[in-house]
C-alpha cells in the first residue's frame, strides 16, 4: 500500500491523515508544533470537531498512522498548512506552504506525487511550489506529479464533507491528474472534476468570495434595517419566500481561516477587477464596530451597566477563536468597559489565562446580554432568564424577545 506523508496536522490535515490511514494507506502526519506529534501518537486530537477522536484514534490504533516533526520518504506528499495574510498586511503569507514544500525536497524520488491541498493565490502551485520541488533535481511533470486539490470542508461537519463533497483536482498534466484521482476517489464519495492547477485554484478563491460577498449582503440589510426601525430577521425571511431569493444570516461579522481571509488574496492579484469583493471583506470585517456602538448606547441609559457576551468562537458550535468578529466583540468591550464585561463560551473553558465563567452565571450577574455566537446551547436558553435584561441578539437566536 502507497506511503503518505501529510505535511500539517490543523483542521484540514488532520482529517485527511485520519481518514486516509482507515483507507488502508500508511500515513506519517508532519507538523512543526511537538505537543500536536505528541497527542496524535498517542491517539488524541488537539481540536474540537465531530468524531474525529474516534477516527484518529482507530487509525493510530492500526498501526496505519504516525505524527513526526519531520518528513520522510513516502509515495505521496499533501501539503495541508495554513495560509493565512501577513501580519498587518492583506496579502498572502505563503511561507508556510514555501517551508513545506522545502521540507519534503530531501525526501523527493522520481514517481512522487506532490498534492497541495491549501488555499492559495492563482500561480502558486507553478510559480512557488514547482520551482522548489525542482531543487531536489526532478522535473515536474515527468519525475515528479503534482497536483491542487483544494480542501472545502466546513468546519463543523468536516468528516461527511471530506468525503461527501465533491471536489475539484488541478493538475499540470494528465499524468499528475490521474495519480492524485486515484488518491481521492479511494475515500471521497462526491464527483471528481479535473482542470488545470491555475483554474483549482481559482475556483476555491471563488467558492469562499461567493460566500463572504452574499454575507456582507445580509449584514448590508441588516443595517439598512436598523436605521429604519425595522426587524431584519423579519425581512429577510419575506424577501426569502421568493423562489430565487435565498439571503443568508446577518451576524457580528465574519470570522475563521479562509472567508474573511481568502478573497483579499484575490484582491491583492487582481485590485482593478476585484471591487465587488474587495468591498464585501469592508462591509463584514465593518460589523464588529457596528455591535460594539450598540452595546455603548445601549450601556448609556444604564448606570454601570453589566455586560455579558455570550460566544467568542467564528462560528456556531466549534472551538475555533481564529479571526472571530465575536472575540474582537468582546475584547473591544473589555477594554471599553473593563471588569463590567464577563464572556462566557462552551467551547471556550478559558481565555487569557483566566477560566471563563458560565452563561448562566454571565447572565445573572447582567444588566446587557450581547449574543455573539448561535451555539445551539444558546439557542436553548430558557428566556425567562432573560427576562428584565437588555438583549443585544446579533444571530436571530431570541427573535421574538428583541421584538419586546
Ligand atoms: N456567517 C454569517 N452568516 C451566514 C453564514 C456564515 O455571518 O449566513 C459567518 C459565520 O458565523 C462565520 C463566517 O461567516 O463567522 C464563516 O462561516 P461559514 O460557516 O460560512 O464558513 P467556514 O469559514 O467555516 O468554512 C468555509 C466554507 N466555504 C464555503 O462555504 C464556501 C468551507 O466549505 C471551506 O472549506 C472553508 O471555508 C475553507 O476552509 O476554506
Amino acid at each position: 500500500m502507497k506511503k503518505i506523508c501529510v505535511l500539517g496536522l490543523g483542521y484540514i490535515g488532520l482529517p485527511t491523515a485520519s481518514i486516509l490511514a482507515t483507507q488502508g494507506y500508511q500515513v506519517l502526519g508532519v507538523d512543526i508544533n511537538p505537543r500536536v506529534v505528541d497527542l496524535l501518537n498517542k491517539g488524541r486530537v488537539h481540536i474540537v470537531e465531530p468524531d474525529l477522536d474516534t477516527v484518529l484514534s482507530a487509525a493510530v490504533k492500526s498501526g496505519h498512522l504516525k505524527a513526526a516533526r519531520r518528513p520522510a520518504n513516502a509515495d505521496v506528499f499533501m501539503i495541508c498548512v495554513p495560509t493565512p495574510l501577513l501580519p498587518n498586511s492583506k496579502k498572502a503569507d505563503l511561507r508556510a506552504v514555501k517551508a513545506a514544500a522545502e521540507s519534503i525536497v530531501p525526501y523527493l524520488r522520481s514517481g512522487n506525487l506532490v498534492v497541495v491541498e491549501s488555499t492559495i493565490p492563482p500561480d502558486t502551485t507553478e510559480g512557488l511550489v514547482i520551482p522548489i520541488l525542482e531543487k531536489s533535481g526532478l522535473r515536474a511533470g515527468s519525475q515528479i506529479l503534482v497536483a491542487h486539490c483544494p480542501e472545502r470542508v466546513l468546519p463543523g461537519r468536516i468528516l461527511t464533507e471530506m468525503v461527501q463533497n465533491h471536489r475539484i483536482i488541478g493538475g499540470l498534466n494528465a499524468k499528475s491528474l490521474a495519480a492524485t484521482s486515484g488518491i481521492y476517489k479511494s475515500f471521497v464519495k462526491g464527483e471528481i472534476f479535473e482542470t488545470d492547477l491555475k483554474t483549482a485554484e481559482l475556483t476555491k478563491l471563488l467558492e469562499n468570495s461567493y460566500r463572504d460577498i452574499n454575507i456582507a449582503f445580509a449584514n448590508e440589510v441588516s443595517q439598512i434595517c436598523e436605521q429604519s426601525g425595522i426587524d431584519p430577521w423579519r425581512a429577510i425571511e419575506l424577501a426569502n419566500k421568493h423562489p430565487r431569493v435565498r439571503i443568508l444570516s446577518p451576524g457580528p461579522g465574519v470570522g475563521g481561516h479562509c472567508i474573511a481571509v481568502d478573497p483579499w488574496f484575490l484582491v491583492e492579484r487582481f485590485p482593478t477587477q476585484a471591487r465587488l469583493i474587495r468591498t464585501a471583506r469592508l462591509v463584514n470585517d465593518d460589523r464588529p464596530e457596528q455591535v460594539v456602538a450598540r452595546v455603548v448606547s445601549a450601556a448609556s441609559h444604564l448606570k454601570n451597566a453589566r455586560i455579558c457576551c455570550l460566544g467568542i468562537t467564528y462560528k456556531a458550535d466549534v472551538d475555533d477563536i481564529r479571526e472571530s468578529p465575536a472575540l474582537e466583540v468582546a475584547q473591544r468591550l473589555k477594554k471599553r468597559f473593563g471588569s463590567s464585561v464577563a464572556i462566557s463560551d462552551p467551547f471556550v473553558p478559558s481565555l487569557d489565562g483566566k477560566r471563563l465563567p458560565s452563561w448562566k452565571k454571565g447572565i445573572a450577574n447582567a444588566d446587557i446580554v450581547v449574543l455573539l455566537v448561535d451555539h445551539r446551547e444558546f439557542r436553548s436558553i430558557p428566556l425567562t432568564l432573560l427576562r428584565r435584561k437588555t438583549v443585544i441578539d446579533t444571530r436571530g437566536v431570541w427573535k421574538s424577545l428583541e421584538k419586546n
